[in-house]
């Protein structure tokens, strides 16, 4: 008999700067009851999912960037969520910018958190691959802030027993690296789960602008199929504060083929019933990594960080 999961991307249009926690919550759980009423039992949302994506603005007053980060999870105003998703028996994948404060020393992280359909806290994800500036760039029509606001992310590439699976997490620019989708591969990871935030406007800061909607799906599916896992990448869409967010979420299947993308850039929840046997299929065979990889000719990847020539 397969195993499967049903599980949805609950991709978001855009959050003003103005939206508070309670009104952001409220359209999640609305999302959380479409996706129920759909059969999901997972439900990724995207990255930073509670507020606008602030790391495009500078900002130096400690409250104004404070405000910004949550310090519990879940806190008063994300409670809701929690308790609706556990009354659906849904589990979920939230993103958000956590402020821990270790030893008197406030830490910033771009994190993910997955939890189970009993309302269980399953595992913890801080991005690793920070993209942009860690201060403001003159020349640049777009400011990208994520290394000002963040650190890199401190607990690995972690797979989590959860769903009848084994679940890694990424956000964003990780989507990007193959390193990503390998590490977690090679813990046995069956399905990745992946929220974002993506500019199309940010010439001279990150892409040929034309290709952003490309290299998202590029990305994905190459991660997907080369690591034979499924991935739920779901978006933060849409002219938010000035910004063009693509859309785009998505669910691949380990074949790499898109099962269910989003057609607008709003609020949407697409759907797919994934068959995690699935995730097997390419590993019993192209990619049978304990038969087929050859790491004693991958060390330049872990040993160097950039190209050993200019
Ligand atoms: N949030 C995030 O990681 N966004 C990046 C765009 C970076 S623009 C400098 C991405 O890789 O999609």
């Amino acid at each position: 008999m397969s195993r499967t999961l049903v599980a949805a991307a609950a991709q978001m249009g855009p959050i003003a700067l103005s939206d508070t926690r309670r009104e952001v919550v409220a359209r999640l759980i609305a999302l959380l009851h479409e996706a129920a009423s759909r059969g999901a039992e997972l439900v990724v949302f995207p990255e930073l999912t509670l507020t606008t994506f602030f790391p495009r603005w500078y900002m130096t007053d400690p409250d104004e960037i404070d405000a910004f980060y949550e310090t519990e999870m879940p806190g008063r105003e994300t409670l809701p969520l929690f308790e609706a998703a556990k009354k659906l028996r849904i589990g979920f994948y939230l993103g958000y910018a956590e402020l821990v404060v270790e030893n008197g020393v406030k830490r910033r992280f771009n994190t993910s958190i997955l939890v189970d359909r009993d309302g269980e806290f399953v595992g913890k994800y801080r991005k690793i691959h920070l993209p942009g500036w860690d201060a403001p760039q003159p020349d640049l029509k777009s400011q990208h802030l994520e290394k000002y606001y963040f650190e890199p992310g401190d607990l690995g590439f972690n797979v989590f027993e959860a769903f009848g699976t084994r679940v890694g997490m990424a956000i964003c620019n990780d989507r990007r690296w193959p390193e990503t989708y390998r590490v977690m591969a090679l813990r046995g990871s069956e399905m990745i789960l992946v929220g974002y935030n993506t500019p199309d406007d940010h010439t001279g800061n990150f892409d040929f602008d034309s290709l952003t909607q490309f290299h998202n799906q590029l990305s994905i599916q190459a991660g997907a199929y080369q690591n034979s896992n499924w991935v739920i990448a779901t978006a933060k869409a849409g002219h938010e504060e000035g910004s063009n967010l693509i859309g785009q979420s998505m669910i691949v299947a380990p074949s790499g083929q898109i099962v269910a993308m989003a057609t607008s850039t709003d609020d949407e929840v697409v759907v797919a019933k994934c068959d995690l046997d699935m995730a097997a299929l390419y590993r019993k065979t192209i990619f049978d990594f304990a038969r087929h990889r050859e790491p004693e000719h991958y060390r330049l990847i872990v040993e160097n960080r950039g190209p050993l020539t200019s």
